[in-house]
């Protein structure tokens, strides 16, 4: 289904409202891809009798955008599901019927032991609950908030979709983390830094006079996994997002996203209370829109500047959420350039967005002065922990370099306890092959999440440190950055959404495997039998071992082309891979950059010893002889080469399964990943050359493969 370029006056979206929910139904048995993991097709005839037992009718007292939209999601799913007309009823009385609602609408009708579940419940938890009342079987969805009602219809959703079984069906379901984000590093200009699913969602030129029909399927489709934030302009900032003109195009898309229990944030940069002219040389080309020569944090011209802005977003976006800030890093100006820190920078922002309850998110992604860039965020935010607001986050990135295909844990999780910290992983895939691998990320990030920090003791992991239970924080906060665009498959490649899908559902429940993510998402998105699932699931399971594999095996990082971070370029990288006749890798121990000492003990004392280091990351932490014996009992040259062989090996295999599955799926949909499948093994074989090439150059295999 392609979508046409309708442009809708903004007095008639809300009318629209309701009915757009019942396009999105139209998309049924759609294989373009456009309706994404919400293609409601008809169940199997066993499950159809099953459920349309217990979902004949919906009772819905509430009138909210919210629970509205909650309520004809349900009506148009079901009615995809079942094959048949689902009544939404006025009354209460009845059986069959789903009573959606919050607990304050519904308690009435609950059976007491319900309502006691649904009082313990927290934040936007909801239960899903069949039960005999009264001599009546009815389905209860309920949150004592109103996203949580619509979070709750989207996991019922969810459970038909996946082919559950309607009975028993006793559910509570609560999220881990408060604040779950999605970063779009969309420009003003419709371009998206390192975007490959199109060109932005957001249609500055039209608004605020006319929305497109977009901006409600991209919220929906968030709120159907949990997304609860969106930063809508990227990090890279240009200040005019904060001019009276741009505010009021997002305060319409602030108005979209709202009736689905979103909040919109905006990217703020640090220099924008100054006049243009004045502003400093490193973003002249963008110029402040104030009419100060400053940006310092501590000039009280500066924080009035802030407050004033704060109070006008405010009164236009009630509920505004905050600003995300990169400061001091890659050209952005940041307190740095007045001499002053990030802790005094983040706070005089902070302060402006407190009376109107609003979150300073200050990303943590900065240079520093050090040899070895890993060490930078942990020199420059540690001594800071205690020290910020109560309405502060720092946000790090998952690894201390970037969004390496691979790369350990930022040692900040586990060493801020008196921190709001949040995670931020990247969903595009900047360092991931685009939109051309099939690298399934939800591995990635199950492998950071359950990665153990040793803060308190073995057990202490970052998804503990994210959601708050290890030291109590009472805010928590995940952020990814959006893979996102206007393209018909919205990310690129049907694959590519599944990363949008896994990131939310991990935003939700971080101890979710990416094994049964990878499950859910298969049977929501293609129209196949169970076995033809299961092997899609294999070759997702796969994808991201494979592509670390054919690209940086052993922890290697940045071999990649410095402007487009897709092709091999590592002649240009040799100070992060540090390839010689002695041997390959970074030597980060004791004995090198000492990053390991950012560690806890445990943990610094596995990283400082290349025989304890797990393989996936020897070379980011050691420098070693290109004929060092390792554990698998291959030298280190062969254990390359073998990694490298078998990414690509692979990467064939994985288009041979596929092959082998025309006529189980859709044809066009078959077609257009085989595509992607065979254009992934010349990339895989791309790399593997190139690299292989590059290194032997140094590692004279012959010497090497004769081992000690
Ligand atoms: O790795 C870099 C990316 C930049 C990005 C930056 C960041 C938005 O290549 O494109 O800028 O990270 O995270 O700020």
């Amino acid at each position: 289904m392609r979508y046409p370029k309708l442009l809708i006056p903004i007095f008639v979206t809300a009318a629209l409202a309701i009915q757009a929910s019942v396009v999105a139904g139209e998309s049924k048995n759609d294989s373009s891809g456009s309706s994404l993991w919400l293609d409601y097709r008809a169940l199997t005839p066993d499950l159809q009798k099953e459920w349309s037992e217990s979902a004949q009718r919906i009772y819905c007292p509430g009138t909210s955008e919210i629970l509205l939209n909650a309520r004809n999601e349900l009506k148009t799913a079901i009615e995809g599901f079942v094959e048949s007309r689902v009544i939404i009823s006025k009354s209460s009385d009845g059986e069959g019927m789903i009573m959606l609602g919050t607990l304050a609408q519904l308690k009435e009708l609950m059976p007491k032991n319900l309502v006691d579940t649904a009082n313990a419940l927290k934040d936007v938890g909801y239960l899903m609950e069949s039960v005999i009342h009264e001599g009546k079987k009815n389905t209860f969805i309920v949150s004592k908030n109103e996203a949580g009602v619509l979070y709750g219809t989207f996991h019922f959703i969810r459970l038909m979709q996946t082919g559950t079984p309607a009975n028993p069906l006793r559910i509570t379901s609560e999220p881990a983390v408060q604040m779950r984000m999605l970063n779009h590093w969309d420009n003003l200009n419709g371009s998206i830094e390192r975007g490959y699913g199109g060109r932005s969602l957001w249609k500055w030129d039209e608004l605020p006079d006319q929305t497109d029909p977009r901006y409600r399927e991209y919220a929906r489709f968030c709120a159907s996994i949990g997304i609860n934030g969106v930063v809508l302009n990227n990090v890279n900032a240009d200040p005019r997002i904060l001019r009276p003109d741009y505010l009021e195009k997002v305060a319409v898309l602030a108005r979209e996203f709202r009736a689905w229990g979103i909040r919109t944030y905006l990217s703020a940069n640090f220099a924008a209370p100054m006049h243009p002219s004045d502003t400093p040389d490193r973003m002249k080309h963008w110029g402040g829109i104030g009419n100060l020569d400053t940006a310092d944090p501590l000039d009280p011209a500066v924080q009035e500047w802030w407050k004033k802005k704060a109070t006008e977003i405010y009164r236009l976006i009630p509920d505004f959420g905050g600003f995300l800030v990169k400061a001091d890093s890659e050209g952005m100006v940041g307190p740095r350039v007045y001499e002053r820190t990030h802790l005094e920078g983040a706070n005089m922002l902070a302060d402006a967005l407190a009376p109107h309850g609003g979150t300073l998110i200050w990303r943590a992604f900065v240079y520093g002065s050090s040899e070895d860039r890993a060490l930078d965020a942990y020199l420059e935010f540690k001594p800071y922990d205690g020290e910020f607001r109560d309405n502060v986050f720092i946000q790090v990135k998952n690894g201390p370099l970037d969004f390496q295909p691979r790369e350990p844990f930022t040692p900040l999780f586990g060493s801020m306890p008196q921190t709001h910290l949040a995670l931020e992983l990247q969903v595009a895939k900047e360092y991931l092959g685009h939109a051309t691998t099939l690298a399934f990320l939800g591995s990635k990030w199950s492998e950071i999440l359950g990665s153990d920090t040793y803060a308190k003791g073995s057990g202490s992991t970052v998804a503990k440190v994210i959601d708050g239970s290890l030291y109590g924080q009472k805010k928590t906060c995940i952020a990814g950055v959006a893979n996102t665009g206007d393209g018909d498959e919205w990310c690129g490649s049907v694959f590519n959404q599944a990363n949008w899908y896994a990131y939310g559902r991990l935003a939700w429940n971080p101890r979710l495997s990416a094994d049964e993510i990878a499950e859910e998402w298969i049977k929501m998105t293609f129209e196949c039998d169970l076995p033809t699932s299961m092997v899609i699931k294999s070759m997702m399971m796969g994808s991201y071992d494979a592509y670390v594999n054919y690209t940086m095996p052993l922890g290697l990082n940045f071999l990649v082309a410095m402007s487009d971070h897709y092709k091999p370029l590592p002649e240009s990288r040799k100070k992060y891979h540090k390839a010689d006749e002695g041997g390959i890798g970074f030597d980060r121990t004791s004995r090198g950059s000492n990053y390991v000492g950012q560690y806890h003990p445990e943990l610094r004392d596995i990283f400082d010893d290349p025989a304890k280091t797990p393989l996936n990351y020897l070379l980011w932490f050691h420098h070693l002889p290109w004929n060092t014996k390792l554990s698998t009992e291959r030298t280190l040259w062969e254990e390359l080469v073998f990694r490298y062989d078998r990414g690509v090996s692979d990467v064939d295999e994985m288009a041979e399964t596929w092959k082998t599955l025309e006529g189980k799926i859709a044809p066009d949909r078959h077609a257009s990943v085989m595509s992607k499948l065979i254009q992934e093994k010349q990339f895989a074989r791309m790399w593997r050359d190139k690299c292989i090439n590059y290194f032997s150059e140094f590692a004279k295999p012959e010497e090497a493969s004769s081992g000690d």
